[in-house]
């Protein structure tokens, strides 16, 4: 409705000043305030398609950060045009003492329904392939009746199990024998699935830098699926206030070369209280 009044005080408006010969006015008319809304839109849209964001660490966020992009894309000049239509609507018609109505314009009117259609439809198509992934959705149940991996998908390389309580994380590499605390050692370049679980209170396993983030139940496993590909050493901490320890509750999440990680886990075969990751350098 807004477009409506615009477009058609606008007219009046303008033939009006022409005929009293006010310079702004002249200027108005020579450049609309559409051409230069399109123009910034265009420049915004641009400058996100041509800017690289900084390289992901592993799959999750880079399907995240993609994602992302693509929202931005199309919501910054939405916002932008809405909200310089406002701003024109409001200086443009400030002393409307006798406003007229609006004219019918039945083709405005479904250009833009069918306008809003395509956005979310668009908003639907970006989101749904990122978050209908094991990586994103690792709870997910799917058709085969299968939990954390989608018919077809294989298995992860690598499966640890996280236990949290107040306030430390716990990891056992099972098939090596190991258990370490506050330490999550992951090998580089390999689908990994954590299991976790809580021995007290819910608590909630963030590794933000690796895009990674699920609450952690007593009495319940949840899984986090992801493959990182940079070796480095991230952080990872609790985001589900359990208790007075908890902004202690943190871990580093240790990213290694397959070879470290296999002499890493030969050398601390049979520890349970493990606290000395492997150089990630
Ligand atoms: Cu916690």
């Amino acid at each position: 409705m807004i477009f409506h009044t615009a477009t058609f005080d606008a007219g009046d408006r303008t033939r009006h000043s022409r005929s009293t010969g006010e310079p702004n006015a002249e200027r108005a008319a020579n450049k609309p305030p559409g051409r230069c809304v399109a123009s910034g839109c265009c420049a915004i849209v641009g400058f996100l398609l041509a800017t690289e964001s900084v390289a992901a660490q592993s799959t999750n966020s880079a399907l995240i950060d993609d994602l992302y992009v693509r929202l931005l894309a199309i919501g910054i000049p939405l916002t932008v045009l809405v909200l310089a239509a406002f701003a024109y609507a409001a200086v443009r018609f400030r002393r409307a003492d006798e406003p007229t109505p609006t004219p019918e314009e039945p083709v405005l009117e479904v250009v833009w329904i069918v306008a809003t259609i395509v956005v979310l439809l668009f908003v639907a198509a970006s989101a749904y392939p990122v978050l209908a992934t094991p990586y994103l959705s690792p709870d997910g149940h799917y058709s085969d009746g299968s939990a954390g991996s989608p018919p077809g998908d294989e298995v992860a390389d690598v499966e640890i199990d996280v236990v949290a309580e107040q306030w430390t994380w716990q990891a056992t590499y099972e098939a090596a024998n190991v258990t370490t605390r506050n330490e999550l050692v992951l090998p580089a370049d390999e689908d990994v699935r954590l299991v976790l679980s809580s021995r007290d209170v819910i608590h909630s396993f963030a590794a933000p830098e690796l895009g990674v983030k699920r609450n952690v139940y007593p009495g319940e496993e949840t899984t986090i699926r992801t493959l990182v590909y940079e070796p480095g050493e991230y952080h990872a901490h609790c985001t589900e206030f359990c208790g007075g320890g908890h902004p202690e509750m943190t871990a580093t999440v240790t990213v290694v070369n397959r070879e470290t990680y296999d002499d890493w886990l030969a050398d601390h075969e049979g520890d349970t209280d493990v606290t000395e990751p492997p150089d990630s350098t």
